[in-house]
């Protein structure tokens, strides 16, 4: 476990921006090399006791995080919390698991076998929320986690890493309307997520969000490689509450579209 929150997203930031060049070029691009704040950063997992979203989350409530709200994905078989520091500038965390047992007893097998391979060690180490995979993974077999679940199949080729950060508009010095982030993004030749639209939630939800389709990047698997969607760039905007603080949970209809940002 980490004993400090900076250093930990410092090194979630270079093992994230290894996989997603074109994040460092989009930070640039809307930080004018002034600091961004992190609205959150996600990571994704399995429901296996061994690897959970428990598990995950031990590393951040041991920096003070707190359990903050829980989410539901039907369609997509996924369980999800947030959690926050004490600190708002710090950003939150969004831990979401796959619900395993609902899918064939083939991915069953196959995730398993995964987790099998882990030394139960590995999940407490200073370094395992951006360790990467840790089992052996062959094209066929993320093709066919593929066919059942987009959330397998990157999980399964990219392991423990963050997913996205999220740039926080609110403290951005050059935006306000995440409609300008957008624009600027296009115009320099960056492709959106459009599904169920650009902007996700509305002012009315008090969270609009935006991202990036995931960059794509060759992947080694234990016989060949592959181009595949890594990871990708989130943009979020929060509208104060009645009591006049800004809204901090998540709106599972636009994170239900959210997760497509790393469709193929
Ligand atoms: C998480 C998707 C949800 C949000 O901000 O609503 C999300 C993921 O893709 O792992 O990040
Ligand atoms: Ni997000």
């Amino acid at each position: 476990m980490h004993t400090d929150v900076n250093t930990l997203f410092a090194e979630l930031w270079q093992d994230y921006i290894q996989m997603t060049p074109s994040a460092a070029k989009i930070h640039e691009l809307l930080g004018k090399g002034e600091e961004i704040i992190n609205d959150h950063i996600a990571l994704r997992t399995f429901n296996i006791a061994k690897v959970n979203l428990d598990v995950l989350a031990k590393h951040f409530l041991a920096l003070g995080y707190v359990d903050s709200g829980d989410y539901k994905f039907e369609q997509k078989k996924l369980v999800a919390k947030h959690f926050e520091h004490p600190d708002p500038t710090q950003p939150k965390v969004f831990i979401s698991e796959l619900l395993v047992e609902e899918f064939s007893d083939s991915l069953q097998q196959t995730i398993k076998g995964f987790i099998e391979q882990m030394d139960a060690s590995v999940t407490t180490a200073e370094n395992f929320i951006y360790s990467g995979r840790h089992w052996d993974l062959d094209i066929a077999t993320y093709q066919a986690l593929l066919t059942e679940s987009e959330y397998a199949a990157w999980v399964a080729a990219l392991g423990y890493r963050a997913n996205h950060f999220t740039v926080s508009i609110n403290h951005l010095a050059d935006f306000e309307h995440i409609e300008d982030v957008n624009q600027a993004l296009k115009d320099a030749g960056f492709v959106l997520n459009s599904s169920g639209g650009e902007v996700k939630g509305s002012a009315e939800v008090l969270l609009e969000q935006s991202s990036t389709m995931a960059d794509r990047m060759t992947v080694k698997f234990s016989d060949g490689e592959l181009e595949i969607p890594s990871c990708f760039y989130e943009f979020a905007k929060r509208y104060p509450k009645a009591d006049g603080e800004l809204y901090t949970g998540f709106v599972a209809a636009s994170a239900d579209k959210i997760f497509e940002s790393t469709n193929s």
